[in-house]
């Protein structure tokens, strides 16, 4: 038995994807290569040598696509610019790579459909990488003029622009734990990406700003729940703030309070270079947002070394271990609790959204007022296990039919969201995982390129298209 609920008028619902992930026509238009072009091509990086080269062929079929949405009753459609295809050498402005985002822009206005911005979903030129990447300061400048240029061909019809999306995963999974494009691995170059990402997010909002007061302009974050294995462990809660600290509240301080945790500066240690921070860069960084991206999957529980004993097992863990995200805090342990997971072994935890969204409306979204969204919420689940080409995926309608209900509770206790959108539209390059993971409400047959609605894009475009569930 389950209560129907209804969400307030004007709550924005629907999918999103990333450039990299969909559009494929990797080198038309005089698109320039990007990190996960050079990534992808490196043996032993990606699953099977799975490439976005040709990934959905969005970049041919988007009228179509759009049509698809439509047709699933989507209120907005959240996508990413490719920053190749708009600066193939990290500079220039290529006309050619905008002209592409501006039909998509006209394409989904005339359905209807809001069309959200994401500047930068992980796809860097690789001109800006071999100059640096993210941890060379000489990339937030380069950001900044892209981003204008964006704004430039397309501010006339769009009005909601996201900077960055996740750079936790942009600096601690590309250049920490090197299981991202570029594939680095010096936890002091993560550290100095994540400051950098910060720091371009910060200057772009200002300059867009100047350049039209009337945007809407944000960031989305992903979080992830930390719970320690024992609450009465102090090992274990050490284990779990260290991680919350690092994955959420290292990214939400600078940009809503502007200083970094100090528990996380010092759990760092000498690690946290003493040249990074400039003086400004945290004034920067925390500009006023009006949207506060959330991005959620899953929450973990964790298990640590006492604290006192943390430092040394942390530097161990650095000198002999495969290479972690957790910059610092390395020796931290996640655990299964043996209950539900995805296909990508991410535990489901729907609660954990609702007690996300309500910490963050108290304590992260200021006196301004910035508005929260779920720009992300989905589920890998298996493909067509009876080989009929249509997914009876239960189990992904009952993961979002959880979470959205995780999300009207938050409301309902006080936290000013404004819109879901599900990840993903379809099937698509789930990173280095390649096509082995499928996210898609719709089904991609990669050899036709044929979409086919799964059972969840059913329901959700009943969700869509009232406002409600049940
Ligand atoms: C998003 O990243 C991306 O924005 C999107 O491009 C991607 O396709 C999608 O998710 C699906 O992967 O501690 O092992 O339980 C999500 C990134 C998900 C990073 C959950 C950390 C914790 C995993 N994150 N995760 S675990």
């Amino acid at each position: 038995m389950t209560t129907p609920i209804t969400f307030p008028s004007g709550f924005l619902l629907g999918s999103a994807t990333a450039a990299y992930q969909v559009e494929g026509a990797a080198h038309e238009d005089g698109r320039g290569d990007c990190i996960w072009d050079t990534f992808s091509a490196t043996p032993g990086a990606v699953v099977h040598g799975h490439t976005g080269a040709v990934a959905c062929d969005h970049y041919h079929r988007m009228p179509q696509d759009v049509a698809l949405m439509r047709s699933l009753n989507l209120g907005a459609y959240r996508f990413s610019v490719s920053w190749a295809r708009v600066c193939p050498d990290g500079r220039t402005v290529n006309e050619k790579g905008l002209d592409f985002y501006s039909r998509l822009v006209d394409e989904l206005l005339a359905a209807d459909i809001v069309p959200w911005v994401t500047l930068y979903h992980w796809d860097l030129p690789q001109a800006l990488e071999e100059a640096g990447g993210w941890p060379a300061r000489g990339v937030v400048d380069r950001f900044v003029d892209y981003a204008l240029a964006v704004y430039e061909r397309l501010g006339d019809r769009v009005r909601q622009l996201t900077t960055l999306n996740e750079p936790w995963c942009s600096a601690f999974l590309g250049y920490a734990a090197g299981v991202h494009a570029p594939g680095r691995t010096d936890p002091q170059d993560g550290l100095r990406a994540a400051h950098h990402l910060l720091l371009a997010h910060g200057r772009a909002v200002q300059a867009l700003r100047e350049r039209d007061p009337g945007l809407e302009l944000g960031l989305t974050l992903n979080f992830t729940e930390m719970q320690p294995q024992d609450p009465a462990s102090a090992g274990d809660r050490d284990a779990a703030r260290r991680l919350d600290g690092l994955a959420n509240r290292f990214f939400v301080e600078p940009l809503t309070r502007g200083a970094y945790p100090e528990d996380v500066l010092e759990d760092l240690g000498e690690l946290w270079p003493q040249d990074l921070v400039h003086d400004g860069d945290l004034a920067d960084i925390s500009t006023p947002i009006d949207v506060l991206g959330v991005n959620f999957y899953t929450g973990s529980m964790v298990t640590g070394p006492h604290p006192e004993s943390a430092p040394e097992a942390a530097r161990q863990a650095r000198a002999y271990d495969a290479p972690s995200p957790n910059v610092g805090s390395e020796h931290v342990v996640v655990v299964r609790r043996g209950t539900p997971v995805t296909d990508m072994g991410w535990e489901i935890r729907p609660q954990a959204l609702r007690d996300l969204l309500l910490w963050l409306q108290r304590d992260h979204t200021g006196p301004a007022g910035t508005r929260l969204y779920v720009t992300e919420n989905g589920a890998a689940m298996p493909d067509d296990p009876d080989g009929t080409g249509f997914v009876d995926d239960q189990d992904r309608v009952a993961y979002l039919d959880g979470h959205l209900r995780a999300v009207h509770e938050a409301i309902q206790c006080g936290a000013d969201v404004r819109g879901y959108f599900v990840w993903s539209l379809m099937d698509n390059y789930e990173w280095a995982y390649g096509y082995t993971r499928r996210f898609g409400i719709v089904r991609v047959d990669y050899d036709t390129q044929e979409r086919t609605p799964k059972a969840s894009a059913r329901w959700f475009a009943d969700v869509a298209g009232s406002g409600a569930i049940g």
